[in-house]
């Protein structure tokens, strides 16, 4: 019976058959070969599954207005936090210090500071580096913020605008890039800018490696304008065997994991935005081609 009232409900509604219904095509990755859009010119969206774009929007073939929707948080941001919180609490703690003194077997007490005493500046105020902000501010460390545009985050001195990237800069006691990379980010961190970076700073760059200067860093660790690095991305990756970061006593890093993305959900995110967009809804993470995220 169940056959047949199936068998007729198809019938009366006529649909066509299978091959002759129209299909929706969306992509879904994350470093696609560089051909992917040649080869793939009838997308009606394509889905990064990671929070940047920068390797996506030179691309052959890339359809002028094909939508680029990229991950929104998907647990990112937790991992981003925690992993930023890490090296700022060694700032705080002194760790590095009294690890060195363990090597030289000295026994020093060093003065402890509360979590306000550290300024920590946020670059980059989105999904990611906002919720770093305003987690870092809810556990008393004193945070500003810089972002292209004005933001409001409870506790972040939130600052914009070139008139004020100075002063943002002269108050971090610990720097950590959160900013995508774009024909304005790029280089951004040179050597004028760690110049302005109070004496024995911390950088932690955990967004994209064409940000820093990498040789204006190695000079300034040189001059010991700064006190050192934590570096998670490059400017080429995997990091050369022979780059002057692997032994650098100054600058510890990590092999571009700060976030890595978790699969469920971003499954999950994905696959919700897909039922959206075909149910002709908008959706948010569509990526701003002039504005480069
Ligand atoms: C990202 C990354 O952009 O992992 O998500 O770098």
């Amino acid at each position: 019976k169940a056959t047949a009232t199936a068998a007729a409900a198809a019938a009366s509604s006529e649909p066509k058959p299978a091959c002759e219904q129209a299909v929706t095509h969306f992509g879904v990755g994350w470093k696609p070969p560089a051909d992917y859009f040649v080869e793939h010119p009838d997308l009606a969206a394509f889905f990064t599954a990671g929070a940047g774009v920068d390797h996506l929007l030179g691309l052959d073939g890339l359809p002028e207005l094909l939508p680029i929707i990229r991950l929104e948080d998907a647990g990112m941001a937790d991992q981003m936090f925690l992993y930023c919180l890490h090296e700022i609490l060694r700032r705080l703690t002194l760790s590095g210090d009294y690890e060195r003194q363990q090597r030289e077997g000295r026994w020093v007490e060093l003065e402890s500071r509360p979590a306000a005493s550290l300024r920590v500046g946020v670059f980059g105020l989105g999904a990611l580096g906002g919720e770093l902000a305003r987690r870092l501010a809810a556990m008393g460390f004193s945070v500003s913020g810089f972002a292209r545009g004005p933001h409001q985050l409870e506790g972040v001195n939130c600052l914009h605008g070139a008139s004020q990237w100075p002063l943002f800069l002269a108050a971090c006691d610990v720097l950590v890039l959160m900013a995508p990379l774009t024909a304005q980010t790029r280089g951004v961190i040179d050597a004028r800018a760690l110049a302005a970076l109070p004496t024995g700073a911390w950088l932690i760059n955990v967004a994209r490696g064409a940000l820093l200067d990498e040789a204006a860093l190695l000079a300034a660790l040189e001059r010991g304008s700064i006190a050192g690095a934590t570096l998670d991305v490059f400017q080429h990756e995997p990091l050369p065997k022979d780059h002057a970061f692997w032994q650098h006593p100054r600058i510890r890093l990590t092999p571009h994991v700060a976030a890595q993305t978790l699969i469920a959900p971003s499954a999950r995110q994905v696959a919700d935005k897909i039922l959206r967009l075909q149910q002709g809804e908008s959706v948010s993470g569509i990526v701003n081609r002039l504005r480069g995220y």
